[in-house]
């Protein structure tokens, strides 16, 4: 038997996490949440980086595992395969297609809708035309990508709801904030809906909402200039960055 705190989600309110999160709901996991308030760096600290040598969140300790599991898609894929068959076809081209859009998540979608975040959420407006230009154009089209893919299909790969779908659509949440329009996105638009209508999906809401935004909100609202530039990798002898807009948000 195991009970709650012997499967610990470690993490923040972030789309990396909230995806594992929606994944131990849909499988109908018990799991404790524990925040790491990596606007304070706690992401630093020796303990936290014995879990995960790399300092990120999500970090999901499981009682199947000999150790702690770190990066998001990597725990979806062991979660898949420890908790499945659901959400992750065992072989063959529903795999395969799965696997690759998995990695379309990866490699596009997280690190370019990232950046827009950085360079739109961050760090004051017009401070780096140039990159916030064009991370703007990345997004777009990443949405537009996802857009089209979701015209012919009801999800992202393969005929049935996948990690390749849970890893994506936290991201997707970031329309809006990233000021585009869900009606000029209106597959993307007609899936997130579909997803949101989960019973797993408004109950990882929730749980996110209550147990780790909270304590987030603070430490952000209380975070030094020092700890930012640590977060976000600035250099002191580096180029100036005003980061207020994330302190104030
Ligand atoms: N590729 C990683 C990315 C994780 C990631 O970027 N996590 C952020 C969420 S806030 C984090 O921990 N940042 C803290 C830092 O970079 O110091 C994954 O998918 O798990």
């Amino acid at each position: 038997m195991t009970g709650p705190d012997d499967r610990i989600l470690y993490g923040t309110g972030s789309p990396n996490v909230r995806k594992v999160a929606l994944l131990l709901e849909e499988l109908g996991l018990d799991y404790a949440m524990k925040h790491v308030a990596v606007f304070s760096g706690e992401q630093f600290e020796p303990a936290f980086l014995e879990m995960n040598p790399i300092a990120k969140v999500p970090v999901l300790t499981d009682p199947a595992a000999e150790e702690p599991l770190f990066e998001s898609n990597a725990i979806l894929i062991y979660l898949a395969e420890t908790y499945g068959p659901a959400f992750l076809p065992e072989a063959g081209a529903a795999r395969r297609d799965v696997m690759r859009w998995l990695m379309v998540q990866t490699a596009l979608v997280g690190p370019m809708l990232g950046q827009y975040n950085h360079y739109h959420l961050v760090v004051e407006h017009g401070t780096e035309p140039y990159s916030a230009a064009r991370y703007r154009n990345q997004s777009e089209t990443v949405y537009r990508h996802l857009d089209d893919r979701l015209a012919s299909r009801e999800w992202i790969a393969g005929d049935v709801y996948s990690i390749a779908d849970i890893a994506t659509w936290p991201w997707t949440l970031y329309l809006e904030r990233h000021d585009f329009v869900p009606d000029d996105f209106p597959n993307l638009a007609r899936w997130r809906s579909q997803i949101a209508e989960r019973p797993a999906a408004a109950r990882m809401t929730h749980r996110v909402e209550t147990e780790y935004d909270p304590r987030n909100n603070r430490t952000r609202r209380a975070s030094s200039q020092e700890s930012l530039d640590r977060l976000f990798n600035r250099k002191t002898d580096g180029p100036e960055a005003d980061f207020s807009l994330i302190v104030r948000a």
